[in-house]
């Protein structure tokens, strides 16, 4: 993403924010703030969206060693598994609609169900935070409506873990990118 000073997007600006960020401090103290700032003012993060039928898209914004940025779309009543982060922390801030996320984790000890907690619901503009310290959790947008959101996860990680509702089964998810910097993979 290289770009000269009169022609840089917002969306770029963001990411070379987003760089010092994460060199400065790789907890990412300001990260939330960065994000709620972009999203209450631009509207290029358009270039990145993408929707799909049957399935959540992942669209990759910018990646280095630190960090990544995605925007993600969720179409009506299209939701995540219930997933971890890989012991990565995880922003999310809302671009388009409003989404929820719900709260689990496993029971002590013994296999079963998963145990909800609560349920929370970001509007545009809003940034919300997760790591494995705080819960599991699904994402989707709110009421079975459409949504999109920009993440943010430090450091990148390509797999993850999903969890079933009933039974608390653990397995490993792939996570891929639907688009890359713009450019739909394979098209
Ligand atoms: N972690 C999920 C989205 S909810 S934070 C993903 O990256 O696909
Ligand atoms: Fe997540």
């Amino acid at each position: 993403m290289e770009s000269t000073e009169e022609t840089r997007q917002p969306i770029e600006a963001l990411c070379e924010q987003l760089d010092a960020a994460f060199r400065e401090d790789p907890r990412g103290t300001s990260v939330a703030g960065l994000l709620e700032a972009y999203t209450q003012e631009h509207g290029d993060w358009e270039a990145y969206r993408h929707f799909l039928e049957g399935a959540y898209t992942r669209n990759l914004v910018h990646r280095t060693e630190d960090y990544e940025l995605l925007l993600l779309c969720w179409g009506a009543g299209q939701e995540s598994p219930v997933h971890n982060h890989m012991g990565q922390r995880c922003w999310m801030a809302i671009v388009e609609g409003e989404v929820e996320e719900v709260h689990y984790r496993r029971q002590d000890g013994a296999p079963g169900p998963l145990i909800e907690g609560p349920t929370k619901r970001y509007g545009l503009g809003q940034a919300a935070f997760i790591n494995d310290d705080i819960a599991l959790h699904l994402v989707r947008g709110a009421d079975g409506r459409a949504a999109s959101s920009l993440h943010v996860y430090a450091k990148p990680y390509d797999v993850c873990l999903i969890y079933d509702l009933q039974t608390g089964a653990e397995s490993a998810k792939t996570l891929s990118y639907h688009s890359v910097e713009g450019v739909v993979s394979g098209a």
